[in-house]
C-alpha cells in the first residue's frame, strides 16, 4: 500500500565527480610541485629546502585527502534511500561491496593525513639532504600506492554514479500507477491517454528495459502513471534472478496497477496466458491490482464477456480514441490514493 515515504531521493545533482586513480595520482602529484620556495635570502639552503618539502607535503596530502573525503561524503547513504533505489542499487552492485567501497574511500584520507604527518616528521628530523630526499621519495611512493589500490573501489563508485544518473526519471514519493499487461495490449497507449505531458523515457537497470514516466495533475495534485516495457508483461518464473529482484523493485514504487487485458486475438495474446500473469502479479505485488479491458472498439460481445468472467474488470476502455481511460483513473484515486493521501493528513496533523 502507498503510504508516502519521506525518504531521500537520488538527487542526480549532488552526485559527485569521482576521479579515477590515475586522476587522483596526477592531482597528487601537480599539487606536490606546485609549491614553490620562497622565505629570507638569508635563510641557510638546508633550512630551506627543510620548509620547502614540508609545504609540499602539506598541501599535496591536503588535496589528495580532502577529495577522498568529499567523494565518500557525496555518495548517497544506502540505509537512508528510498527502497525503490536501495533495491536496485544492490541488484545491480550489491549493498554490502557498495558500502565497502564508499568506506574505504572514506577511510584512505585518513591514511593520506597519517602518511603526511609521518612525512613530515621524518624531514623535520632529517640530519642531512639525503634523508630528506629519501623521506619525500618514501612519502611519495606511499600515497601513490595508497591511490593504486584505492583503483577497484574507485572505479565501483564511477560505475554507481554512472548507474544513478540514469536511473528512472520516477518520484518514489508520489503516488504511482503502474500499467501491467501481455506485449501489445495498449499499455504505452493508456499512459499517453490519461497523463498530460509526453511520457518521459528513462533506462531501467538492464539496457533493453526501460520505464516511461507519465504524470497526472488533478487540481493542484501530482501523481504518475508508469508504463515498463519488457518489465510486467511475463511471468516473474520466466526470468532470471537478477531481472526478478529488478522486477520486484517496481513494488516500492506501485501505489496501484493497472493490468490492462486485450479480450480479442489482436495483441496474440490468448485470454488465459493474460490470467496467468495477472495472477502471478498479484501474488508477488502487495499492491491493489485492478484489471481494465481494452480494445473495446473492436471486441466482440463474445470476447467482452469472457473477460469480463475472468477478469471482473473494473473498467473497459479503448485507448484508440482514450474513452473511459479518464474514468479507469478517477475510479483508481479515489479507491487507493485519496485515503491514504487523507491518512497522511491526519497523521501529519496529529504528529
Ligand atoms: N483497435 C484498437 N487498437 C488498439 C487499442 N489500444 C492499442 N491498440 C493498438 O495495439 C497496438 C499496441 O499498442 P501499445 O499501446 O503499443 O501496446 P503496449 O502494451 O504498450 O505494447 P508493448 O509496449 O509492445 O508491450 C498498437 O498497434 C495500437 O494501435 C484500442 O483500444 N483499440
Ligand atoms: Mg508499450
Amino acid at each position: 500500500m502507498w503510504a508516502a515515504p519521506s525518504v531521500e531521493v537520488v538527487d542526480k545533482s549532488k552526485l559527485p565527480y569521482v576521479y579515477t586513480a590515475d586522476e587522483l595520482i596526477s592531482m597528487f602529484l601537480a599539487a606536490y610541485e606546485r609549491e614553490e620556495a620562497r622565505g629570507s635570502v638569508a635563510e641557510p639552503a638546508f633550512v630551506k629546502q627543510k620548509r620547502l618539502e614540508i609545504k609540499r607535503i602539506v598541501s599535496s596530502g591536503r588535496a589528495v585527502a580532502s577529495v577522498l573525503r568529499r567523494t565518500a561524503l557525496a555518495m548517497p547513504f544506502l540505509d537512508r534511500l528510498h527502497p525503490f533505489y536501495r533495491d536496485l542499487m544492490d541488484v545491480v552492485f550489491g549493498a554490502q561491496s557498495y558500502k565497502h567501497a564508499v568506506a574505504k574511500v572514506g577511510n584512505a584520507h585518513l591514511a593520506v593525513r597519517a602518511i603526511a604527518k609521518e612525512a613530515i616528521a621524518a624531514v623535520r628530523t632529517a640530519p642531512d639532504k639525503g634523508a630528506i630526499h629519501a623521506a619525500r621519495r618514501m612519502y611519495r611512493g606511499r600515497v601513490v600506492d595508497l591511490l593504486n589500490d584505492l583503483r577497484p573501489e574507485l572505479d565501483k563508485l564511477r560505475e554507481v554514479v554512472a548507474f544513478l544518473r540514469r536511473l528512472p526519471a520516477v518520484d518514489p514519493n508520489l503516488f504511482t500507477i503502474v500499467v501491467a499487461g501481455a506485449p501489445n495490449v495498449g499499455k504505452s497507449s493508456f499512459v499517453r491517454c490519461v497523463s498530460s505531458a509526453r511520457p518521459e523515457v528513462a533506462d531501467y537497470p538492464f539496457t533493453t528495459k526501460q520505464i516511461h514516466v507519465g504524470h497526472i495533475r488533478i487540481r493542484g495534485d501530482v501523481v504518475q502513471v508508469v508504463d515498463t516495457p519488457g518489465l510486467l508483461d511475463r511471468p516473474l518464473s520466466e526470468r532470471n534472478a537478477i531481472e526478478r529482484q529488478a522486477v520486484l523493485a517496481l513494488r516500492h514504487l506501485a501505489g496501484a496497477i493497472v493490468f490492462l487485458v486485450d479480450p480479442t486475438p489482436h495483441s496474440g495474446f490468448p485470454l488465459e496466458m493474460q490470467l496467468n500473469l495477472y495472477r502471478e502479479i498479484s501474488a508477488s505485488f502487495q499492491a491493489p491490482l485492478v484489471a481494465v479491458v481494452n480494445k473495446v472498439d473492436i471486441a466482440s460481445p463474445a470476447e467482452l464477456e469472457r473477460a469480463r468472467d475472468l477478469f471482473s474488470p473494473i473498467g473497459e476502455v479503448s485507448t484508440l480514441d482514450c474513452r473511459g481511460t479518464g474514468e479507469v483513473v478517477n475510479y483508481v484515486l479515489a479507491k487507493f490514493y485519496v485515503p491514504a493521501a487523507l491518512e497522511r493528513l491526519r497523521a501529519a496533523r496529529r504528529s
